[in-house]
């Protein structure tokens, strides 16, 4: 049987990363099937698109896989797929929570064929087999021979072949650089960022996440050797095609044990293993210097923190008091010594929150080691704590905002502001942070320090504003490149005063009013 994986796009950002889940679920395929993958971020689909490409290529089983704020695509899509006569199976933490909606068990209509609840490690090949069969079931539950729920041990995780596996469509350079830049350096003629997984769990628990009700509180890990023997894989391929390769390590806390987490990057510093990395670590255990160290020592790049709130009040109203607001000058400035910089990720909307929290924040950031600071809305995603408290206190104006996703926009009204004040405080936190007099200041802020880094802080945030403001496409780009040409300018001027030698005496650019529009 031929099984299509397809991961529906999210219609905000192009995808600089693939999902794990496909490959993870093609690994794990068992023989005899070909598995085919389309991630729509990469390969954008409608609806017809998708109904000829399961016919043209004799598609017998379609895989997909959802985010809530994805799932209205993902099911216009598994209706146009059912509607050419081939079954689809859903999967992911959205159709987990509401497997009744895809089933069309709730009055609406039915999406899809079946439905795998939870972590399908070990139910996909039983799917599969009943697919081949022309016997699948609603629902596919991973649960042990007790009915009782059983979450997949990781000690026997698959080999991702990814030195075999085709990534044309994750390549992040421009098809007509690609020859040129496979000359510079080691090679820059491909770059992906690709995800990886060295456990999963969280304990934490905070009201507003899917993740501990979806994984569990018990952590678990891969063996170390599994995880280096997967990063050895992927810098080999690199190697060989003259590219560059980072890795995602999408575990929700990589430093959740902080005893495992540094005998893991001992490994990967032992068997030279080391890529680039970004990881998600909360700051309260990012106060050891030596794991910090390892990190470094280990490729770790980039730690993306959520904060949340620098209000304790608020931290404490989404059972997030373990962040200590009071520390994250310390924690960035800790990874900053080592050339590790920090996502800063922060939620308005939040029930203490006021008119006014977003230049509040901004004060405190600017305070610190510049990284980069991102924003968004308190959602209430299906199942979570925050979910159920909102709905009991009659406090949720859009209870199905998935079925009409808007980005950036709340669906229940905060405590001490409007949704309309709270989504003008996420717009100034994204234009404060994201103009080219707030990027120039942040490469200034910065000087100290190699140009490299800058370069690299540089394109990070001109990337990073497309999450918020809309950049798609060459027009976009040239228009953003203009607003920003001063910085880009001084650094491509300092970048030949030092390839010739020279110091640099190069004035700090900075942008007039004028320039900035
Ligand atoms: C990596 C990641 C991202 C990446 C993007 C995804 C990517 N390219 O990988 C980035 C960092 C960009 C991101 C962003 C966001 N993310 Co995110 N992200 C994750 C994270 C940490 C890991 C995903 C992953 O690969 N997990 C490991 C794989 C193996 O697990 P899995 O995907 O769940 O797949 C398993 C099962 O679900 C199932 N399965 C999944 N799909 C399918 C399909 C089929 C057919 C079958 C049979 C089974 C199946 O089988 C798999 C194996 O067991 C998860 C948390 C987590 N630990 O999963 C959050 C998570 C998925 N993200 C979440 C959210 C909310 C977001 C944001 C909306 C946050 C925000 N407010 O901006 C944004 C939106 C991004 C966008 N523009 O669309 C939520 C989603 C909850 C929900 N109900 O939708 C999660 C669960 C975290 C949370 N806080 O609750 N995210
Ligand atoms: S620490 Fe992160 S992953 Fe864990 S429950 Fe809180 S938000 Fe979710």
């Amino acid at each position: 049987m031929r099984i299509l994986l397809y991961n529906p796009d999210n219609g905000v950002t192009r995808n600089f990363m693939p999902h794990l889940w496909m490959f993870l679920l093609q690994a794990l395929t068992p023989s005899g099937h070909e598995v085919l993958l389309i991630d729509g971020n990469a390969q954008p689909m409608d609806e017809a698109g998708i109904a000829q490409y399961v016919r043209e290529h004799n598609i017998g089983l379609v895989g997909i896989g959802a985010m809530t704020r994805m799932i209205a695509k993902a099911y216009r899509m598994a209706d146009a797929i059912r509607a050419v006569g081939v079954p689809v199976v859903m999967g992911g933490p959205h159709v987990t929570e509401e497997a009744d909606e895809a089933l069309g068990r709730n009055g609406g209509p039915r999406h899809a064929d079946a439905v795998a609840l939870g972590e399908a490690d070990e139910t996909w090949p039983k799917i599969v087999e009943d697919a081949a069969r022309g016997q699948l079931k609603d629902l596919y539950a991973p649960v042990d021979e007790f009915g009782q729920e059983r979450k997949p041990s990781l000690q026997q995780y698959p080999a991702i072949p990814w030195d075999k596996i085709d990534l044309n469509q994750f390549n992040l350079v421009p098809k007509m650089a690609t020859r040129m830049l496979q000359r510079i350096g080691e090679g820059w003629g491909t770059f992906r960022i690709i995800p990886m997984e060295s456990g999963r769990g969280c304990p934490y628990g905070c009201e507003f996440c899917t993740v501990t009700g979806f994984f569990g509180d018990s952590i678990r890990f891969r063996t170390n050797e599994s995880v280096v023997n997967e990063l050895l894989r992927l810098k080999a391929r690199a190697r060989s095609e003259g590219g560059q390769i980072a890795v995602f390590f999408i575990d929700d806390n990589f430093a959740i044990n902080i005893k495992r987490t540094k005998s893991l990057l001992r490994d990967i510093i032992a068997a030279g293993a080391q890529v680039h990395w970004v990881a998600q670590i909360s700051a309260n255990l990012l106060r050891e210097e030596e794991l910090v160290d390892l990190i470094a020592a280990s490729g770790g790049k980039w730690v993306f923190i959520g904060m949340e709130s620098i209000d304790p009040a608020n931290l404490a109203s989404v059972s997030k008091g373990f962040n200590k607001p009071g520390e994250y000058a310390a924690v960035l400035e800790r990874l900053a010594q080592r050339n590790v910089y920090a996502i800063t990720s922060f939620i308005f909307g939040m029930d203490n929150d006021t008119p006014g929290v977003a230049e509040r924040t901004l004060q405190e950031i600017r305070t610190w080691q510049p990284g980069l600071p991102i924003f968004g809305l308190l959602t209430p995603l299906p199942a979570t704590p925050l979910y159920k408290k909102l709905e009991a206190a009659g406090r949720l104006t859009r209870p199905k905002h998935w079925q009409e996703f808007i980005p950036f926009e709340m669906a229940h009204t905060p405590l001490k502001m409007t949704i309309a004040e709270a989504h003008a405080e996420v717009k100034s936190g994204w234009a404060s942070s994201y103009s080219a007099e707030a990027i120039a200041n942040a490469v200034d802020s910065l000087k100290h320090k190699p140009l490299g880094y800058r370069i690299n802080i540089f394109i990070a945030r001109m990337c990073f504003r497309g999450i918020y403001f809309p950049q798609m496409g060459p027009v976009a780009w040239v228009k953003l490149i203009y607003q920003n040409r001063r910085t880009i300018s001084s650094l491509v001027r300092e970048g030949f005063t030092t390839w010739r030698g020279r110091p640099s005496v190069l004035p700090p650019s900075r942008p007039s009013e004028a320039e900035l529009v």
